[in-house]
């Protein structure tokens, strides 16, 4: 892409964009968090839109001017009600993690007791990791995977709740491969009194593509980031029901946030545009059966995949089982291109920094046009890496032909 301005303005700068461009378009993200935006996103992004102030909501703003903000913010909104159903709509969040701590914020009190899955079980630190506010803040009790299937066991969710009777259940997760039961969370939550909080972060794309089930009609509150599966730009938004609007509105603005990210918002909206459409679904089907064949091709090289399977966009891989660690994996498949992020395994023996698994994604690839064959290729380059870890010239060998099958697969902004 070309930046006359500011390779005028500012070299600097706009060499390391140079360079970060040439990274993307030649090496490949299997993180699954990750995503490449379309132009529009692009552009949207970078609009006049960011020098506007707009604390407040559309026609109930703290600053003058802001009518035309209104039209951008109402249309985000209503998009954003179609893909998933929502009866209210939130789309201040500036991320991921202020949009749950403003959840917290609406529906509880520091020190309630709140019900979230274990970070080393797939959760996020913001589902009450001690380190994180959430953790410090409330008082967080935590189920876990059953370690057999590596599945959550929803009896023993039912036996957690009734013991600890907690003021909310949050389910939805960042590193969990598998399809999540929220009719029975809601059960459960009814059964004890809860209100119910989903985070969406990771499956939000496939589950506004409809390839996963939808927790915005059952839940009480849907937290999401914009950027990941749903690949828009980077941020959040919060969905409710209707009788919660209020106190998540006044969570976000006053609460957490000041103004608003208005050129962020206008590229949500194109996002939500593009997944309205029906090649979206087509996207969302395909981000899932790479996913299976990813998972399918590990086991069938003798890897040990968490759950032994997919029914999402990722997979958690026990690199232990091949005899290295999640950061030494991580640092090989850097050397051939390929980005990964280390994660936890359930009950895993080594800590964070250095844990035993990699979390592998179907989502960036599957934006580039990559299918199936295409994934079983890279998982076997990825396998013939890690058992060549110190033969160098193998190493390059195999970049090389990460290289090519990213050029022959350009990112959407590269087209
Ligand atoms: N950092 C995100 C992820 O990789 O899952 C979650 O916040």
């Amino acid at each position: 892409m070309n930046y006359p301005a500011l390779k005028l303005q500012d070299e600097e700068i706009f060499q390391t964009i140079k360079n970060e461009e040439k990274r993307q378009a030649e090496e490949m993200e299997m993180i699954a968090s990750e995503n490449y935006v379309s132009s529009a996103v692009l552009e949207a992004m970078g609009t006049i839109l960011t020098n506007k102030y707009s604390e407040g909501y559309p026609g109930k703003r703290y600053y003058g001017g802001n009518q035309i903000i209104d039209d951008v913010e109402n249309i985000a909104i209503e998009r954003a009600k179609k893909l998933f159903g929502a009866e209210h709509v939130n789309v201040q969040p500036l991320s991921g993690s202020p949009a749950n701590a403003a959840v917290y914020m609406a529906f509880l009190k520091p020190g309630d007791k709140v019900l979230g899955l274990k970070l080393d079980h797939g959760g996020h630190l913001s589902h009450g990791h001690p380190v994180n506010f959430s953790g410090m803040l409330y008082n967080f009790v935590q189920y876990e995977v059953d370690i057999d299937t590596g599945k959550i066991d929803m009896e023993e969710v039912r036996k957690i709740a009734k013991k600890e009777k907690p003021k909310m259940i949050v389910a939805g997760y960042s590193a969990y491969s598998r399809e999540i039961e929220w009719e029975k969370f809601q059960e459960i939550a009814d059964e004890v009194g809860a209100f119910t909080f989903a985070d969406i972060a990771h499956t939000a794309g496939l589950i506004a593509g409809e390839q996963m089930k939808n927790p915005v009609p059952i839940f009480d509150v849907v937290s999401t980031t914009t950027h990941k599966t749903l690949r828009g730009p980077r941020g959040a938004m919060i969905m409710c029901k209707k009788e919660f609007a209020k106190q998540i509105d006044r969570a976000v603005f006053p609460g957490m946030q000041g103004g608003p990210h208005d050129h962020i918002n206008a590229a949500k909206a194109v996002a939500f545009g593009e997944a309205l459409k029906d090649d979206f679904k087509k996207y969302s089907a395909q981000t899932i059966k790479n996913a299976k064949a990813m998972a399918d091709e590990f086991i069938k090289l003798g890897y040990k995949v968490i759950s032994d399977g997919t029914d999402n966009h990722l997979a958690v891989v026990d690199m232990t089982s091949k005899g290295l660690t999640g950061k030494e994996a991580e640092t090989i498949l850097d050397r051939i291109g390929i980005s990964v992020s280390r994660s936890t395994i359930p009950n895993d023996p080594n800590p964070p920094m250095n844990p035993s698994g990699v979390r592998f994604g179907t989502p960036a690839i599957t934006t580039r046009g990559m299918k199936e064959a295409d994934v079983r290729r890279i998982i076997n380059w990825i396998n013939n890496a890690i058992e060549n870890k110190d033969e160098i010239e193998i190493l390059e060998k195999i970049k090389d032909e990460v290289v090519a099958l990213c050029k022959a697969n350009p990112i959407p902004t590269a087209k």
